[in-house]
């Protein structure tokens, strides 16, 4: 689908432009993009991929280096971090992003800071200019299970119209993060979204906040796959 070749060009284009020879520790994202990041770093060869460690930012990252035969590694083995590349729900226009549709958005934060570049991969349905123009979902925010419905009002409080527990769909109950936590998704207004930042301090200081799901001014670059097949760079 157009869909699935804009994600393998936005991953291509990335580790082509940011991941070179003596780069040795590599974060792997999360979603459904970042697979095209570990199939073009395949391509790169046994030769230069025998010595990298590769980190994981959840399960299913974990699972991807492992099912490409690459080595694993901790985050607490390595907190400095060559590149990570990982995907996310949205984009705008200051490289800001919304992540935490895959609930893993604690460790990708993690993994982003440690890097010393880290770069966004994604399809050109996230290409905004503004946060919430395409993902209505709301800003997904890892709560400690104990908390849950105080941060729900707490976010009302904020100006969140609708703040949700994120309800599991093959399971009874919310989801359960790679943490053991639960996500509230959260939507706000267009107005606040236009200053993610702001949001993003008033939101992480609820008590019972693990972390949320706005990356400011993180990226070092975000690669969009288009429709046509060609990338769109924002650097
Ligand atoms: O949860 C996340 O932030 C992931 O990076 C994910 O939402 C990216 O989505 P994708 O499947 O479109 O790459």
């Amino acid at each position: 689908s157009s869909i699935e070749s804009a994600k393998q060009l936005a991953a291509w284009t990335a580790v082509d432009k940011h991941v070179f020879p003596n780069h040795q520790v590599i974060g792997i994202g999360s979603g459904s993009t970042v697979p095209y990041v570990v199939e073009r770093i395949l391509a790169q060869g046994p030769e230069v991929n025998k010595d990298r460690v590769f980190i994981p930012t959840g399960f299913q990252s974990k699972e991807l280096i492992v099912e490409a035969k690459l080595r694993l590694g901790d985050a607490d083995q390595y907190p400095r971090i060559d590149v990570t590349i990982d995907g996310a729900d949205e984009v705008d226009k200051d490289l800001n992003s919304i992540k935490g549709g895959g609930a893993c958005q604690l460790r990708e934060k993690v993994l982003a800071e440690a890097a010393d570049t880290w770069v966004i991969v994604a399809d050109y349905r996230k290409n905004s200019q503004v946060l919430g123009t395409n993902w209505k979902q709301g800003i997904p925010i890892e709560v400690v299970p104990f908390a849950y419905a105080q941060v729900l009002r707490g976010l009302a409080t904020l100006g969140s119209p609708a703040p949700k527990l994120r309800m599991a769909k093959m399971k009874a109950g919310p989801i359960v993060s790679d943490n053991g936590n639960f996500i509230i998704d959260a939507p706000f207004p267009e107005e606040q979204m236009k200053d993610p930042l702001t949001l993003l301090t008033r939101i992480k200081l609820l008590t019972g906040v693990v972390e949320v799901g706005l990356f400011c001014n993180m990226a070092k670059a975000v690669y969009f796959g288009n429709e046509d097949g060609t990338v769109t760079a924002k650097l």
